[in-house]
């Protein structure tokens, strides 16, 4: 599992924010290429950057105070092509500081955050992402989703499932979608996506704890690889989270938790970095009754927890069809 501390950028600085919201901000420097430098030295693999100007619509007043004229063309490895034949001449400030950052460590960056059309990713991308987050889009253009993985592979390209109460999220978070977090997942994956960024939008920021159900269920039903988000306090949630990798539990983004303390990367980089834990039944106690097998503790998954066998209505009711009646009993489904 992959620890990923956070660096949010806003007008170039590095802030945390809680919920998502714009009013609740602290400021944790102004030099996110030390910071990186910071989190690189307690020996962090990964990081993950965020434009929230970019998020929250606010590129206007963005545009960065380079101490070069306008005219002249800025200079992105691989980006001769850019857009339509031209290329900005100047960039946003976030994103001045994404190649500060690229220059400053020479681990791989998760940066997301505005990215809406194949030009944002690719811009993204030559100033020094190794892979980008895509949200808002996700939502409202999948296709373009599907062409970006088609283009750069799903190794460079994720999606960022942000939830309020089980809804997706988009546009810097002020806005909530009727689409569902597992049902976006399902989507996602059968457009070629493989990993998701999933943030529990009302943890964000809070020290709250993780929304383990949900994260695992994300991992579990759609088979995309989860980065968990939103509410890391301490290095027991990233032990919750190791016990329950084989949820395909990729990593964990942690950001107010190291900003304010409460969690040591190092050591959460230590707990992450151990072997996956195995769940597995060993010898199942049984024995032979009526003709069949009868259990004498089965395993439940949804409760995670070894259980009596309920045992049926009737002696011939084996423990299978027992099993089935109440799961149907208790979850509705068929
Ligand atoms: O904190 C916020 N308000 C916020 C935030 N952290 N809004 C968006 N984001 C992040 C998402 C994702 O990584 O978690 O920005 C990215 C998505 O941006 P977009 O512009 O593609 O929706």
């Amino acid at each position: 599992m992959i620890i990923y501390p956070a660096i949010d950028l806003r007008n170039g600085k590095c802030v945390r924010l809680q919920q998502g919201d714009p009013d609740a901000e602290t400021v944790y420097g102004d030099d996110p290429a030390e910071m990186a430098r910071h989190w690189h030295s307690q020996g962090a693999q990964w990081l993950h950057v965020v434009n929230l100007d970019g998020a929250l619509d606010a590129k206007q007043s963005q545009i960065a105070a380079l101490d070069r004229p306008s005219n002249i063309r800025i200079q992105v490895p691989g980006l001769d092509d850019f857009g339509t034949g031209s290329q900005p001449s100047s960039l946003p400030i976030n994103l001045v500081r994404l190649q500060q950052i690229r220059e400053a460590v020479d681990i791989p960056i998760q940066f997301g955050g505005g990215l809406r059309t194949m030009a944002d990713i690719k811009l993204a991308l030559g100033l020094g992402a190794d892979r980008v987050v895509l949200g808002t889009v996700a939502v409202e253009r999948p296709q373009l989703v599907a062409d970006a993985v088609s283009r750069w592979g799903a190794d460079r390209i994720v999606v960022g499932i942000d939830a309020r109460d089980g809804k997706v999220a988009t546009h810097g978070w002020k806005e909530t979608s009727d689409v569902d977090a597992i049902e976006i997942g399902h989507q996602m994956h059968a457009m070629g996506v493989r990993r998701t960024v999933f943030t529990d939008i009302a943890r964000d920021g809070m020290l709250s704890g993780v929304n383990i159900p949900l994260t695992t269920k994300l991992g579990d039903l759609t088979d995309l690889k989860v980065i968990a988000s939103g509410g890391v306090k301490d290095i027991q949630d990233i032990s919750q989270l190791k016990a329950r990798e084989h949820y395909n539990l990729d990593g964990v983004i942690v950001g107010q938790a190291i900003y304010t303390k409460s969690l040591d990367l190092s050591e959460a980089i230590r707990v992450a970095d151990g072997p996956l834990h195995h769940i597995s039944a060993g010898i199942i106690p049984y024995r032979q009754m009526y003709g069949g097998i009868q259990f004498l503790l089965l395993y439940n998954i949804f409760c995670e927890q070894w259980q009596f066998p309920r045992g049926g209505a009737s002696h011939s009711d084996v423990d299978k069809s027992c099993a089935l009646y109440s799961f149907r009993a208790e979850t509705g489904l068929p």
